[in-house]
């Protein structure tokens, strides 16, 4: 049939009937994605703003990405780390994090378990967050392995006006020796996050796993869900049962596994349902 076009949606969900849930649950798991910081800001992979110079964010977040070509994806994540000192947690940060503490006080448990790198649920007063796929102001040494958090503007001297999003690339690569090094052995740094085809580091996945199986009540907040393994814990969730409401400004592929669906900027549709 010519001019169908299959627009899946859902109205929202009863408020009131969202409350009663959330005053009686225990265990309170909050699941986040790129949608949570679309309002600080920060762009999401899979919105306008997933683009960066002529890339997509993840055809630069992999190993060999890095591995071809570590000045274009030195300058990839200079620029996001560059980016985070003008930004700032948004109004869903906050709830989530006055949520939190709410919960803390009534004995009941809420963790945040994020997708994203930024920091900013952390920023916000999130304690204990779980970081799914590692975090843009930490680094690893590819040589020895050493961790370390690392908030250095820039982070090296090379990399100084490095990273901007428009220039078509003139510069030449930067040569791999002047890059981020480490201070203990000198080896080449890389940002501790979790690439496309790399594993999440067993003690975090673990801890985001026992979190989900526990929860009685998950939110799942700005996330397109299409990221594994983290796009399988908000259905793992309703699969036995247990509650769950996603917050996005449109539905998801599994938006219809959920009790509880609320469209809309997610800082303008958590306060009033969380506080
Ligand atoms: C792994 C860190 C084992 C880096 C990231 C088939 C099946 C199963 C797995 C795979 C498969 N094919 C390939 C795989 C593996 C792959 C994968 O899932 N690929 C996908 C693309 C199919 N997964 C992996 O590689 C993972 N590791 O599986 O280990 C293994 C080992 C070896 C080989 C194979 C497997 C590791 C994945 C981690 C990748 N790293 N980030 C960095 O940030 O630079 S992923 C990155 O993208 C983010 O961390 C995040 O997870 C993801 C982006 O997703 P979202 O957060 O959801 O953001 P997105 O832009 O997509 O969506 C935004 C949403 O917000 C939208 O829904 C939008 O509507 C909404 N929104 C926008 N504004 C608002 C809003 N909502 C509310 N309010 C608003 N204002
Ligand atoms: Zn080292």
């Amino acid at each position: 049939i010519s001019g169908l076009t299959l627009t899946t949606t859902r109205p929202s969900s009863d408020s009131s009937a969202f409350k009663a849930q959330l005053a009686q649950a225990q265990n309170i798991v909050i699941l986040t994605g790129a949608g949570v910081s679309a309002e600080s800001g920060i762009p999401t992979f899979r919105g306008p703003g997933g683009l960066w110079r002529t890339y997509q964010a993840t055809d630069l977040a992999t190993p060999q990405a890095f591995q071809r070509d570590p000045s274009l994806v030195w300058e990839f994540y200079h620029y996001r780390r560059e980016l985070m000192a003008t930004k700032a947690p948004n109004p869903a940060h906050r709830a989530l994090a006055q949520f939190e503490t709410q919960c803390e006080g009534q004995g009941r448990s809420c963790r945040v378990i994020t997708q994203n790198i930024d920091g900013l649920h952390q920023a916000a007063g999130s304690q204990d967050v779980l970081e799914l796929h590692g975090a843009l102001f930490r680094v690893r040494c590819t040589a020895c392995g050493v961790e370390t958090a690392n908030h250095d503007s820039p982070i090296c001297p090379a990399l100084h006006g490095r990273g901007q999003p428009d220039a078509h690339r003139s510069e030449p690569p930067i040569p791999v020796a002047s890059l981020p090094r480490c201070v203990d052995c000198g080896g080449l740094l890389r940002p501790a996050v979790v690439w496309f085809g790399e594993n999440l580091n067993p003690e975090v996945f673990r801890r985001a796993h026992q979190a989900v199986d526990e929860c009685d009540l998950c939110l799942v907040v700005g996330t397109s869900a299409l990221v594994y393994p983290a796009a399988l814990f908000a259905p793992g969730v309703a699969a036995r049962g247990a509650e769950v409401a996603e917050f996005n400004i449109e539905p998801t592929a599994s938006t219809s596994d959920y009790g509880f669906y609320f469209e809309g900027p997610c800082g303008q549709t958590l306060p009033p349902l969380l506080l």
